[in-house]
């Protein structure tokens, strides 16, 4: 599981990263020529599974996880071609850092401060990157179509010319109806249009108060979009204290909380994963899957063995079970469910997968 930050040059990318991913990556007001993405794994902090975890102290706890990627930035109008374009077609979720905040000594690629025009036009090269893709496909399939049959390949050149319209348009892919066999099609083109996005607009100091609404500052944002901000600044100044001072800092500046927790808490429903939780011999832990998975593919997640040889899971809600106490107490009150390998697994859900090795 990947989300990527990706954004124009000097937005706070690498701020952000820092601030999300806890790291140390030095930030700079001039390009330093650093091509290499930054990569960290972030845990993801789930208060089911601490509260799961208390009733079994000897087992240790292991929170679910995802890669975060910090990518260079990339210039105006350059989406298409730009070579960070394979990072971004391996995401899960894309995460736009936009710049809010005002510095004459930090360059600005637009040459002035304007993150709603920095978000559609970033929009706009997403959708742009996605139609050039979508044509080479399309103009390679007529050639191939020409010389041989191929039934499969109709049907890619079908769907791919009843979604072109939308990448024309400008508008995406995103919310098409698009069936699941169709998905399969034109899953290894990874159309940037399809993915989650989330604008993460580095507000500038001033704006501080605005920092929970931040479309109360740019009525212009209009459409439904995902938009989060915060404060490069003053929480890098704040992540460099030590625990104890922070509160007071926090308190002065107005600030409930710093954005880290709060996007970590969000990250697993923004790329369309819920969580589920596992008590083994010597852990207790915390697992993410596709919203719509089965209990067979959970299983997968955890070992290709254990999908393979499923025979059944044992099931009960995390708050069922923690009414009850351990998964002992829960079996012996009846409380947990066989299941069998078609079972869509819901958020919460504590399961033991029976397998035959
Ligand atoms: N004034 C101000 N400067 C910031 C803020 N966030 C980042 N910067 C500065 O902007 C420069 C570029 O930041 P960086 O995170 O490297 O941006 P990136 O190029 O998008 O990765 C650095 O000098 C940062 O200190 C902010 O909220 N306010
Ligand atoms: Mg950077």
């Amino acid at each position: 599981m990947n989300i990527t930050l990706f954004g124009y040059p000097k937005t706070g990318k690498t701020t952000l990263f820092n601030l999300l991913a806890g790291a140390h990556v030095e930030v700079r007001a001039y390009d330093d020529g650093k091509r290499e993405p930054n990569v960290r794994s972030v845990s993801l902090p789930d208060g089911r599974l601490d509260r799961i975890a208390a009733a079994y102290p000897e087992k240790k706890r292991v929170a679910a996880s995802m890669d975060l990627t910090d990518l260079v930035g990339i210039s105006f109008g350059e989406v298409k071609t730009s070579l960070f374009l394979g990072h971004l077609r391996k995401a899960d979720g894309l995460v736009h850092v936009v710049r809010g905040f005002a510095d004459e000594d930090i360059p600005h690629a637009r040459g002035r401060l304007d993150p709603v025009a920095d978000i559609r036009s970033m929009e706009e090269e997403l959708v742009l990157a996605d139609l050039v893709l979508a044509d080479g496909r399309l103009e390679r399939l007529e050639k191939d179509l020409k010389k041989m049959k191929d039934p499969e390949g109709e049907k890619e050149r079908e769907l791919l010319l009843r979604l072109r319209p939308s990448l024309e348009s400008g508008r995406g892919l995103r919310g098409l109806p698009i069936t699941p066999a169709e998905e399969k099609l034109i899953r290894s083109f990874a159309f940037l249009s399809l993915k989650p996005l989330l604008h993460f607009i580095n507000l500038d100091e001033k704006d501080l108060a605005a920092i929970r609404r931040p479309e109360a500052l740019f009525p212009a944002l209009g459409a439904p979009r995902r938009v989060m901000a915060f404060c490069g600044r003053i929480e890098s100044d704040i992540a460099e204290l030590e625990d104890g001072e922070r509160p007071a800092f926090m308190a002065e500046y107005g600030l409930a909380g710093m954005s880290a927790p709060l996007f970590a808490g969000q990250a697993a429903a923004f790329l369309g994963r819920i969580s589920f939780f596992t008590v083994g011999k010597d852990e207790v832990r915390a697992w993410t899957v596709r919203e719509d998975a089965s209990a067979a593919e959970a299983a997968g997640i955890i070992h290709s063995d254990i999908a393979k040889g499923f025979i059944r899971a044992e099931v009960i809600a995390a708050e069922a079970l923690l009414r009850l106490g351990t998964l002992h107490q829960a079996k012996e009150a009846g409380a947990i469910r066989l299941e069998g390998k078609e079972y869509a697994v819901q958020d919460g859900d504590v399961i033991y997968f029976r397998f035959a090795p």
